[in-house]
């Protein structure tokens, strides 16, 4: 297996702050980046903003801007609401770039000049808020976009195409074909099935330009006429691999190992993008992971709904830490859920004020009570070796499959199973008794946070390291999980004298604002 990634979020349309929605698929591609290069990966990560959209001149006029400066200023809030959360992306795109209005370029005039592009009359309904066309069968019967209970404008304009429909065969067989080499892996299964169920219906080709407004990128072989804001969105991933002006990165990098995001754009990712790659002569992705849509206390999240929450209003509550273990494990990653401020509480308090909290508070204290901090080394136990071995390796695996639940619930387990060794092994008893077996204990109980900081580390990067650092390790903790996952358990060893931590996960009782 290669030791290189490169995974992508989508980029964001500008017409919108930063919510939780955003903020829930680009924590977790920073939790899968941050995990690669623990596990001693060279990783490309990257996010940004597509910016073509055909609302954004309107836009930007209400707001009394010129459309680049409107996106300026949006592009802007989106880097700060990632710093806020320590995304660690190796750039952030934007669609406005001149490198990659390059690459749109670039692509567009190599699918023209391999002839997958004519030109046609379309007339259809284009819903603006979607950006896509609808048929009459998607509509509600009242004639409305069901996502934005909009009616769709009516649209027929002279246009350039993408023969879509020439492709259909190819992609099935990357998408279905486990043994190929070129796989296109698209997940999760169900996921998968439905994309190859509506290959097998058909494919009609779609229209890539519209009339030329001033706004977005212009085609190379016509001026009157843009890009397809969605052609020119997808084309970001080539040009964050460095197409066309550094060739030897994007030799490196290309293809992209994972674009995530969620089930709402992955007929975009896993059909259009791989037929315009292979249009162009490039190579497909080798996996598009769709997660599911979440609702917000059991409604759609929306602007117009008012019922939209920042990633700061989460930050403010939780810590930066604790909000990004709470958005990506609050229900099963994959799937549909709703997000509730109730629950979020709730697992707050369950998953890391006493659980975590509690566990190193109580082993940190014990250490001090007991020895003065200065723990005798004694040799992890057996049991706990091979318990611990197969759980990083569960954690491995949970991570590399991108289910993000299953891997935050090996964490909860290793503590979990530590906090009973504290009820059934009783280290007060055991400290009036005098009995030596006191060292084996609380040495096991700072193996175990040890591994849970291990487990965390990518989701929690200060908290995780708050809870090694406290075990008094000699190594840093990145260092101790590159020896874990290379095999070596006996990194997750205490050092010579522990730490008091800091108060991690404090009880915090102001209500998160209902706006
Ligand atoms: O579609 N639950 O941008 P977009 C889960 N510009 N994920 C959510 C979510 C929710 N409630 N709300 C938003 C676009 N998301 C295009 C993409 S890429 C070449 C172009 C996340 O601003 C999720 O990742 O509408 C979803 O796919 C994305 O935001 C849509 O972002």
């Amino acid at each position: 297996m290669s030791d290189r990634r490169y995974i992508t979020t989508p980029i964001y349309y500008v017409n919108d702050k930063p919510h939780i929605g955003h903020a829930y698929t680009t924590v977790a591609a920073d939790v899968l980046a941050r995990f690669w290069r623990i596990s001693g990966r060279k990783v490309l990560f990257l996010t940004g903003t597509d910016e073509h959209a055909t609302k954004i001149p309107a836009a930007a006029a209400a707001a009394g801007k010129s459309s680049k400066e409107f996106c300026d200023g949006m592009a802007a809030e989106f880097k700060k609401a990632w710093a806020a959360l320590g995304i660690t992306h190796d750039r952030f795109i934007r669609t406005t770039d001149p490198d990659h209005i390059a690459a749109v370029g670039d692509i567009l005039t190599r699918l023209h000049a391999a002839g997958h592009i004519y030109k046609g009359v379309y007339e259809g309904l284009y819903c603006a808020s979607c950006e896509k066309f609808l048929s009459e069968s998607e509509l509600t019967p009242d004639g409305l976009c069901p996502d934005h209970a909009r009616a769709p404008e009516k649209y027929s304009q002279e246009n350039y195409f993408f023969r879509l429909s020439g492709f259909r065969d190819r992609l099935l067989e990357l998408i279905s074909d486990a043994s190929s080499p070129d796989r296109i892996e698209v997940l999760p299964e169900e996921r998968r099935n439905e994309i190859i169920g509506k290959l097998k219906v058909g494919l009609d080709d779609i229209s890539i330009s519209r009339a030329a407004t001033g706004w977005g990128v212009t085609l190379p072989f016509d001026k009157s006429q843009t890009a397809y804001v969605w052609v020119d969105a997808l084309i970001n991933y080539a040009t964050g691999a460095g197409w066309p002006l550094s060739p030897e990165k994007f030799a490196e990098w290309w293809p992209a190992d994972c674009h995530l995001m969620a089930k709402d754009i992955l007929w975009f990712h896993s059909v259009i993008w791989p037929a315009i790659l292979l249009g162009a002569g490039f190579k497909t992705p080798r996996r598009v992971f769709a997660h599911g849509f979440f609702t917000l206390d059991g409604a759609k999240m929306s602007k117009t709904r008012g019922n939209v929450i920042a990633p700061s209003e989460l930050i403010e509550r939780y810590g930066v830490d604790a909000a990004r273990y709470l958005l990506v494990t609050l229900f099963p990653f994959g799937t549909d859920g709703d997000v509730s401020r109730t629950e979020l509480d709730r697992r707050y308090n369950s998953d890391l004020a006493n659980n975590a909290g509690n566990l190193l508070n109580r082993t940190a204290a014990m250490s001090e009570k007991y020895f003065g901090s200065v723990l005798p080394a004694a040799p992890m136990t057996a049991g706990l070796k091979e318990f611990l071995s197969s759980r990083m390796a569960e954690y491995r695996c949970a991570v590399e499959s991108v289910r993000l639940h299953a891997a935050a619930s090996v964490a909860r387990d290793i503590m979990d199973n530590a906090n009973r060794m504290v009820q059934i092994e009783a280290p007060w008893a055991l400290f009036k008794e005098k009995n030596p077996r006191l060292i084996t204990v609380v040495n096991s109980l700072f193996s175990s946070i040890n591994a849970a900081a291990v487990c965390l580390r990518p989701f929690m990067p200060s908290a995780a390291a708050a809870m090694w650092t406290a075990s008094g390790s000699p190594i840093g903790v990145d260092e101790g999980a590159a020896k874990v996952f290379a095999g070596d358990i006996s990194a997750l060893a205490p050092g010579a004298t522990t730490a008091r931590p800091p108060a991690l996960f404090p009880r915090n009782a102001s209500p998160l604002s209902r706006k």
